[in-house]
């Protein structure tokens, strides 16, 4: 069956394997993710208690955005960083089919990212979807690097699937400019035919090439989709060790304090007592 998989991620640029993310700790993920939401919003004094339904997820998101937008999206910046995702995106079967389809010594130059769309939580000014691109040019590493992409809840044809070409893996990397958060691949070189929308199910996992063209489907109802995406590279892919093991992402620290005068000692009374 696995050989299976290799054969037609070679062939197509992706694959999909099914049922293979244990549903508790999926579901565990959107409970903490609901648990940040939930937190803030008692905060803020909304009488709220953290689920792992997605539907009264989507609730406390919403209520969260119209309280306070800038709340929200740090609420949702947090989420990337739960631990839980990080044991997710390392579940043994997601290892386990890297490494067969050719990843043999794992490395993660980046945290996970999610992808959240719903219709309505677009934030003003902000992401709703990535057009088309290739992964790689944000990454520059492994040139046979993974993007691995699951979702909190099934996602068919009406829930932003992620669009992919079949087959545009081995062209190589396409022209196109630099937009603002992608690659922006040129419109002159792919044919809005030869997309082809995922159905990815709550438990299914899209193994995708870093060269494999795609975007965010922006065809969705009333629904909600998170998707959480991270990219197995291999330390030793061949010219990854010729280059040097490069990367192209970078790491920021603003020294400065983010809240002037804070901590003062009382803060920390109340921890340590
Ligand atoms: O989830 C999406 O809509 C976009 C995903 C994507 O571009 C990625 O994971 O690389
Ligand atoms: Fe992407």
């Amino acid at each position: 069956m696995l050989s299976t998989a290799a054969e037609q991620y070679k062939n197509n640029g992706y694959y999909i394997a099914h049922h293979i993310l244990p549903s508790k700790a999926l579901k565990n993920t959107l409970y903490e993710m609901d648990i940040i939401l939930v937190q803030q919003l008692n905060y803020l004094g909304c009488a709220e208690q953290a689920t792992d339904s997605q539907k009264i997820i989507h609730h406390h998101m919403r209520e969260l955005y119209e309280k306070n937008q800038f709340v929200y999206v740090q609420a949702l910046k947090l989420w990337a960083k739960l631990f839980s995702l990080q044991a997710l995106i390392m579940n043994e079967n997601i290892v386990s089919i890297t490494n067969k389809l050719g990843i043999t010594l794992p490395v993660f130059q980046t945290t996970p990212v999610l992808h959240i769309m719903a219709n309505d939580l677009k934030i003003t000014g902000g992401y709703h979807g990535v057009g088309v691109h290739q992964d790689w040019p944000a990454l520059q590493s492994g040139l046979d690097t993974i993007t691995v992409w699951f979702p909190f809840m099934d996602v068919d044809i009406n829930n932003f699937p992620v669009e992919l070409i079949p087959e545009s893996h081995t062209d190589g990397l396409y022209p196109g400019k630099i937009a603002e958060h992608i690659y922006e691949v040129d419109p002159k070189f792919y044919e809005e035919k030869n997309f082809v929308p995922m159905e990815v199910k709550f438990g299914d996992v899209l193994f995708m090439s870093n060269f494999t063209l795609h975007r965010s489907g922006l065809r969705g109802d009333q629904r909600l989709r998170i998707a959480c995406s991270s990219r197995y590279e291999n330390a030793s892919e061949k010219t990854f060790i010729e280059r040097a093991y490069p990367s192209a992402q970078k790491r920021v620290i603003q020294r400065e304090l983010l809240q002037p005068n804070f901590p003062q000692k009382i803060h920390l009374d109340e921890i340590y007592s």
